[in-house]
């Protein structure tokens, strides 16, 4: 799905600000047609941004079940006769849209764009109310899974996942114009032959003019360098100057649709980077050469606003991630931010890109969450419907990011379950799937330490190993000599396998402030201590391709819990970005020989 932009043909407006809102925690919103009319009882809200923390007490921080957000706009007087679009860059976790009380849109699914067509719904130059209700219920058919528990004093949100529940409008809300024929979509590949980039397209088209496809590749410095015509093709740039890990050059792909007698119908603009992926035995290559991922897991998750997108809290981390010499992140535990991806193309910042499918694991859930246990894969709970939505959210997550040059490769799912049949059974087609919608990257998905080789039943299916390992923390606490020995062990037996191995998680909660002389867990000594036992292990074993610490900042967490102190902390920053004496030593070590 594209994103909205501003060229000669198409133009945005931003519908960020204080919209109206109200919490519905009794559901009587849509019975009552609160979409019909202004919003009653309402109070202020800023979009983007999660409602939780931004209302005061547990009221909103609790909350479980509809939001209600509301505002109004005038739609431009410039765009009579365009299609005229209303997008929400995303709604967490389902959302019914009604402009002027008719409903537009629905979609479930709480990090990913949609958008409806409303042109014959407004009048350039007048008014119109946007009304949206948000739901935050999270149960097995969706991804990420939870349970609603009614009690006496109200329903409860259970959830398996290690971060707070964070609701609501937290990316941008457009309303924008386009032509009626218009780009559609665009696919671009890419591939390097010889000194010869390569950068192969798809445009698709929609609307009933006779049009023809022309795409003008520009260099960064607008410099033509090269064009081809017609709705699919290639262009070849002799000696092009690649995408790579730390140097984001990026390409544009002026893609123009004009009628038969020349005139201008739409200009859509891509941005292309350059580059190659592969998985070549133990090796993740980009441009064929191998590269090592040093970064983090990370969340979207900051004081006030939540997951709320923010620019400065993008750029800051972005700065703090090349200050520390991190080349990349995963967009734990879901897709994150569109800007974000953007961001990390001009920076030459590698990306493995994240479904929302976290928490499908109920030995995890019950043995450290508590609480009553459940069967993970079954008929009354995660079942085919819940396959059904993990398929669609792997559709969106590809429609949304295959264009990002960062992004090189899918995770479609944290931690599942994925030592028995029923595992194997449920993820064999979603990586069929995966590997149907894109061609071009490789697929793997995180392995929990409850499945280690030899009963893991579904890594094989991936074409490299993502492992999240807490020897040292979960097991071995304080014990870092006795770690250290336990994960070479089970290390050594995956690189038996012959795929790159990506360690996306190993850490250690640290409070801030807290020092020990002695190797004590949760002082800042020991979390030094922890990460440089990890870096040991892994430089002793090649099949190691990346080292992704978990996690960047401390971040907030569900607040029902008996070992979260004020959320997890196991950040290399806290959560208002200050370093820990960790952040010094990741430091040394990566940006060694830089
Ligand atoms: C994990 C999860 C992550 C948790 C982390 C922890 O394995 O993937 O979501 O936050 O462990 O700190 O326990």
């Amino acid at each position: 799905m594209l994103r909205p932009q501003d060229t000669p043909t198409r133009e945005r407006r931003s519908l960020a600000g204080l919209w109206d809102f109200r919490l519905d925690p009794t559901l009587d919103g849509v019975a009552d047609r609160w979409f019909e009319r202004p919003l009653a009882d309402s109070r202020a809200m800023p979009v983007p941004a999660s409602y939780n923390d931004i209302l005061v007490g547990t009221e909103g921080r609790d909350h479980v079940g509809d939001a209600w957000y509301q505002t109004t706009t005038r739609v431009p007087r410039g765009w009579a006769g365009d299609r005229v679009v209303l997008r929400f860059d995303s709604a967490t976790h389902a959302a019914t849209v009604w402009v002027d009380g008719t409903e537009v849109v629905r979609h479930v699914g709480g990090y990913t764009p949609f958008e409806a067509d409303v042109t014959e719904l407004v009048t350039p130059g007048e008014e119109v109310r946007v009304t949206v209700v948000v739901n935050n219920e999270l149960t097995f058919q969706t991804i990420p899974p939870g349970v609603v528990q009614e009690t006496p004093h109200g329903r409860r949100q259970q959830y398996f996942h290690d971060f707070f529940n964070y609701s609501g409008l937290a990316r941008a809300v457009w309303l924008y114009a386009t032509p009626r024929t218009r780009v559609e979509d665009v696919t671009v590949t890419t591939d390097i032959r010889g000194t010869d980039g390569v950068v192969g397209y798809a445009v698709e088209v929609a609307g009933d003019d006779e049009h023809t496809v022309e795409v003008v590749l520009r260099d960064a410095d607008g410099a033509e360098v090269g064009r081809a015509e017609g709705a699919t093709g290639e262009v070849v740039v002799p000696d092009a100057h690649l995408w790579a890990p730390g140097d984001g050059y990026l390409h544009v792909a002026e893609i123009t649709l004009r009628c038969a007698d020349g005139a201008l119908l739409d200009r859509y603009d891509q941005t292309v980077g350059i580059r190659t992926v592969e998985v070549r035995g133990t090796e993740f290559l980009i441009n064929g050469t191998p590269f090592h991922f040093t970064g983090f897991g990370r969340h979207e998750d900051s004081p006030v606003r939540g997951k709320g997108h923010d620019d400065a809290f993008l750029v800051h981390d972005m700065e703090l991630m090349r200050w520390i010499g991190a080349n990349s992140f995963r967009t734990s535990h879901y897709p994150y931010a569109e800007e974000v991806y953007d961001y990390a193309d001009r920076l030459g910042l590698v990306v493995i890109d994240e479904v929302a499918a976290v928490g499908q694991n109920m030995g995890l859930a019950g043995g450290i969450f508590g609480g009553q246990s459940y069967t993970t894969f079954s008929p009354e709970t995660i079942n085919d419907v819940s396959r059904e939505a993990h398929a669609q959210a792997i559709r969106e997550l590809i429609a949304r990011d295959k264009n990002h040059p960062s992004v090189v490769l899918w995770s479609i799912a944290n931690e599942p379950e994925s030592d028995t049949d029923a595992a194997r059974a449920y993820f064999e087609p979603l990586f069929a799937l995966t590997r149907e919608l894109d061609t071009t990257r490789p697929v793997g998905f995180v392995n929990v330490m409850l499945a280690p080789h030899g009963k893991c039943q579904v890594s094989e299916l991936g074409d490299v190993l993502m492992l999240n390992r807490y020897y040292g923390w979960y097991t071995h606490t304080g014990d870092l000599e006795g770690a250290e020995t336990a994960w070479r062990a089970e290390l050594e037996q995956w690189a038996g396998d012959g795929k790159p191995i990506i360690i996306t998680e190993y850490g250690a909660d640290t409070v801030a402030g807290v020092h020990s002389l002695t190797p004590q867990p949760w002082s800042e000594e020991y979390q030094v201590a922890y990460l440089e036992m990890n870096h040991r292990v892994f430089d002793s074993v090649p099949a190691v391709v990346g080292e992704q610490v978990w996690n960047f900042a401390d971040f907030a967490t569900a607040s029902t819990s008996v070992f979260r102190v004020d959320g997890n902390k196991k950040g290399v920053f806290t959560r208002d970005r200050r370093p820990k004496a960790a952040a010094h030593a990741l430091r040394r070590r990566w940006t060694r020989g830089a």
